[in-house]
């Protein structure tokens, strides 16, 4: 049995501001664009989410709901600074760290669990040290799999703790809102609730091949994880290889303009994860399957990493171009980055405990 912790900044972009500018702290900030030129709030402090403001939302309207809300820009270097620090602090714990965005990550630590005192002391101190070495908090959950210490971080949001004792697991989920499954979107949430279907344990009780129907493959994964059933492990960045986004045409096309616009927003998707990551490759690739189901792969080595979606997308066209011909049909395409350079973190060979 695998222990895992879910740790996730609260209010990251808004606490890292409050942090550096106390004028700012105890009150409704929201950092983003300004109303004027249409910005979107990216994140809101706790005190203004009171309002109502939440990230995403147009800050015209949050201004509307919190007359009184702060408004500054982004910093984005200085978040990615204080990312790399606690990745840091994280991998000291154990190098089974995998970051899924700038302020969350799973940690593994089932390997050092017993003699640390378990997983939620383990969790304990993990917040007590990223408060006092950084002066910001995260919430944690602790779990046996990543779907559920990812949920149960979000439970006793902001400086929370949440932890799902092994076997608890069905008690835990079958009451929470359907929406707080991974991967259930607000238009899936919609679709099961017209279904009939508010909990996780509505989810977990309809048989797969009803979810299947109306979902596709996405309806088993969900069945799964309203079940409790998730064995994916812990990816280390090491492990990350590359990153690609691929998509099976609905109709086999030769189209230039219909490739072009599909290289470009693949490449936005790559761009997106490897940025959630941190990462740059120097090998941009291809995949392409024509309507025969022939499938092969073209690639190109850059001068420098890249992470810019612009420029995956330049490499990944000139690569489908050479391949277009007149009558040549394709029926999925591919773009991938590989290489990373790995220089840039040396993670430990070993999981080091310096009083954690
Ligand atoms: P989140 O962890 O989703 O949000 P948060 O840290 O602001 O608040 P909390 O976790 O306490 O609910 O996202 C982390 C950062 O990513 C967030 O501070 C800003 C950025 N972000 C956006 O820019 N736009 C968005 O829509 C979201 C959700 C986040
Ligand atoms: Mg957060
Ligand atoms: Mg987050």
């Amino acid at each position: 049995m695998r222990h895992i912790l879910h740790a996730d900044f609260d209010a990251f972009y808004a606490s890292v501001e409050q942090l550096d500018n106390p004028e700012l702290r105890g009150r409704p900030l929201a950092v983003g664009g300004s109303a004027q030129v249409r910005g979107v709030v990216a994140s809101a402090s706790y005190e203004a989410r009171e309002f109502g403001v939440r990230s995403a939302m147009p800050m015209r309207t949050a201004m509307q709901r919190c007359p009184g809300l702060l408004r500054v820009s982004p910093r984005f270097g200085r978040y990615r600074n204080v990312s790399r620090r606690v990745m840091e602090m994280f991998t000291e714990i154990t190098p089974l760290v995998e970051p899924l965005s700038l302020d969350e990550a799973y940690l593994d630590v089932t390997r050092l669990a017993d003699a640390e005192g378990g997983a939620p002391e383990i969790a304990r101190r993990l917040k007590r040290r990223v408060k006092d070495e950084l002066g910001l908090t995260i919430s944690v959950g602790v779990g046996a799999s990543k779907s559920i210490s990812k949920i149960a971080s979000d439970l006793e949001k902001p400086d929370g703790l949440t932890v799902v004792t092994p076997g608890g697991e069905a008690a835990f989920l079958t009451p929470l809102p359907v929406g707080l499954l991974p991967g259930v979107g607000p238009k899936t949430q919609e679709r099961l609730k017209s279904e009939g279907v508010q909990t996780v344990g509505d989810l977990a009780s309809r048989p797969v091949d009803w979810l299947v129907d109306r979902f596709g493959r996405n309806g088993a994964y969900m069945k799964r994880l309203a079940m409790g059933q998730d064995d994916r492990p812990v990816q280390t960045d090491r492990d990350t290889k590359s990153v690609s986004s691929e998509t099976t045409l609905v109709r086999d096309t030769g189209d230039a303009e219909a490739l072009h616009e599909l290289v470009s927003r693949l490449s936005r998707d790559v761009s997106r994860s490897l940025e959630r990551r941190d990462l740059r490759g120097r090998t941009v690739k291809v995949k392409l399957r024509l309507s025969d189901f022939t499938t092969f792969t073209r690639q190109t080595t850059m001068a420098e990493p890249v992470q810019a979606a612009d420029e995956i997308a330049a490499a990944a066209d000139t690569l489908v171009k050479a391949e277009t011909a007149p009558g040549r049909l394709f029926r999925l395409v591919g773009v991938g980055v590989s290489g990373f350079d790995d220089s840039v973190e040396e993670r430990p060979a070993q999981a080091r405990l310096p009083g954690l």
